[in-house]
């Protein structure tokens, strides 16, 4: 069987990688329509040696569509996801519009898998971050409780989009001649200097980033009550995601028992050299499927702690990856589209 995907943001950066995955992957399609803001209306974009068009998004475009995999950010998912779901369609969205509702799945394929059978129309893709620390925490999670998480990030420019990306570049060819770097999509200059995640904050003094990786890993844990605390940072780097990670146990969880654990987990690998000290960084980190985690060590000031550092792709496993990775799971089961169950399973 094949399946009639529409991909929503298909100019932008996770969308760009949703086309690269769909042909790497070989998913099983019979029709690929490529949707975007009328900004991009008449482009074409190569897929499988054939040129595509964009089309603007319109209610007219999710007519004989299964699955759409969406990432146009919040407030496009809004205005469009229930439309594409009404039309018959199953809507991946990577955006947080939808993510904590409670009957929507938020979904990582590696720990919940369960989860995306119960739609009711929109899975929910977790945040980059939340995605990425996930996987990496889940198998030792299932051998011995977390008890409590306390992460640090090092988020790229990607996070922000392709035009975040450019931003970058430009701002790095900016101050090495002398000028001023420009500021549009982001707050202050990113190359050369990094910031505290932009996004709003709480009368907490957390911002959303933080709570996103907080709320979110409980819920794919079904782990409402986890203690979890982050600080996110967006650093000078261009597509992959850096963490470092503290986990408390119940009791003391030995470092070669993780080391193994990870070794052996899916969307995971243990990058380790100690003598070299060769650990993850994103520069290697990117354009690879797996998370890649290294540095597991005790913690010093707990005897029952772990300390890890993670890099993963943030456009890929972050974000496009994962996505694909929950169609290929609707498709194995064949079960995508689901209409009867789509509109009426609906608010
Ligand atoms: P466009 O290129 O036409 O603006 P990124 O995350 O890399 O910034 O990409 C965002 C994606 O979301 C792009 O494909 C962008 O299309 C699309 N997009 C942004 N706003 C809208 C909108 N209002 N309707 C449809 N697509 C949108
Ligand atoms: C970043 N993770 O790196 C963010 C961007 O909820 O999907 C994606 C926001 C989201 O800035």
């Amino acid at each position: 069987k094949t399946y009639r995907v529409a991909i929503l943001g298909a100019t932008g950066a996770v969308g760009t990688e949703f086309l690269e995955l769909l042909a790497s992957r070989q998913f099983p399609l019979a029709d690929l329509k490529l949707l975007a803001s009328p900004r991009s209306a008449g482009r074409t974009i190569q897929f499988a040696g054939e040129n595509l068009p964009v089309e603007a998004v319109s209610e007219e475009a999710f007519n004989n569509v299964d699955i759409v995999l969406a990432s146009a950010g919040a407030s496009t998912s809004r205005v469009w996801a229930d439309k594409a779901v009404a039309s018959g369609a199953v809507v991946i969205d990577n955006s947080s519009a939808f993510r904590m509702e409670p009957t929507v799945p938020l979904v990582v394929p590696e720990v919940n898998p369960e989860a995306a059978f119960t739609h009711k129309g929109i899975i929910a893709n977790p945040n980059c971050t939340t995605i990425l620390m996930a996987v990496a925490v889940w198998p030792l999670h299932q051998v011995e409780p977390v008890q409590r998480l306390v992460a640090a990030t090092y988020q790229s420019a990607s996070g922000a989009g392709a035009r975040a990306m450019e931003e970058m570049k430009e701002q790095a060819q900016a101050i090495l001649q002398g000028e001023q770097a420009k500021t549009e999509i982001f707050p202050y200059p990113l190359a050369f200097n990094l910031f505290p995640h932009n996004s709003k904050l709480n009368e907490l003094g957390y911002c959303e980033e933080e709570m996103k990786m907080v709320n979110e890993t409980r819920k794919i844990f079904a782990e409402p009550q986890m203690r979890i605390t982050a600080t996110c940072v967006r650093v000078p780097v261009l597509r992959a995601h850096s963490e470092a990670i503290n986990l408390e146990f119940g009791r003391p969880f030995s470092v070669e028992k993780a080391r193994e654990i990870i070794s052996q987990s899916p969307g995971v690998q243990l990058v380790e050299d100690w003598q070299a000290n060769y650990f993850p960084m994103p520069m290697e980190a990117s354009g690879k499927d797996d998370v890649l985690v290294g540095r597991i060590r005790q913690d010093i000031s707990n005897p029952n702690g772990l300390e890890l550092w993670l890099s993963g792709d943030q456009i890929r496993k972050g974000a496009a990856l994962n996505a694909v990775q929950i169609a290929e799971l609707l498709v194995k089961e064949n079960l995508p589209a689901a209409p009867e169950l789509a509109v009426s399973g609906k608010k």
